[in-house]
């Protein structure tokens, strides 16, 4: 840029010359800088979305690894027993935990689908109710759920980043994003899993 404006001035060119092609190379500059800070804000975007799925993924996995063994273990009767009137039992808790994971698996692919969706909510208690998980067995309930959520995790790992910030409206609730819903299950699974275990 030096030289060409070396070589205006060479040629006859007034000093006018020269400040105009000098503010042509800074508007010039300036345009490249917002590029590619653009382009490098899009990637730091990217890499932070996909980072923050394989972290729920993992998180998942290792809640699996760690729980799974301690949930085998307890009884057929202790995981029918309700603790008062009203209140779900360690089955229909785990049952609950089902319900979700089969939910939260339609939104985590319709999600996916487009950039708003509508999904229905679930009546949680009458889906506990009408599956009648009281009267499942145990063992059954402990596989399913863990297969499920094996998937899930897998699922989860696989969603592509830019799809994060797509709507979803479910129920009658204010719209969430993708990426909410996917950090909002499994805080939601630990939460009935400490209740269960706790
Ligand atoms: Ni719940």
């Amino acid at each position: 840029m030096k030289a060409m404006a070396v070589s205006i001035i060479f040629l006859g060119g007034t000093s006018t010359n020269v400040i105009n092609l000098l503010g042509v190379a800074l508007v010039a500059t300036l345009g490249v800088w917002i590029v590619a800070s653009l382009i490098e804000f899009a990637r730091n975007k990217r890499r932070k979305g996909k980072r923050m799925l394989k972290d729920t993924a993992h998180e998942l996995e290792r809640i699996l690894i760690e729980v799974a063994p301690k949930l085998k273990i307890i009884s057929e009767a202790d995981s029918s027993l309700r603790p008062s009137a009203g209140k779900w039992s360690k089955k229909e808790i785990l049952g609950h935990l089902i319900d979700s994971a089969s939910n939260n698996h339609q939104r985590f692919v319709r999600g996916q689908l487009s950039s708003e969706i509508e999904i229905g909510g679930y009546e949680q208690e009458r889906w506990v109710n009408s599956q009648e998980y009281q009267n499942e067995a145990w063992a059954n309930l402990v596989s399913l759920w863990n297969s499920y959520n094996q998937h899930l995790a897998h699922v989860i790992s696989v969603v592509p980043e830019d799809k994060l910030k797509n709507s979803c409206f479910i129920g009658e609730n204010e719209p969430v994003s993708l990426e909410f819903l996917i950090k909002d299950y499994v805080r939601h699974l630990k939460h009935h899993l400490g209740q269960i275990l706790g």
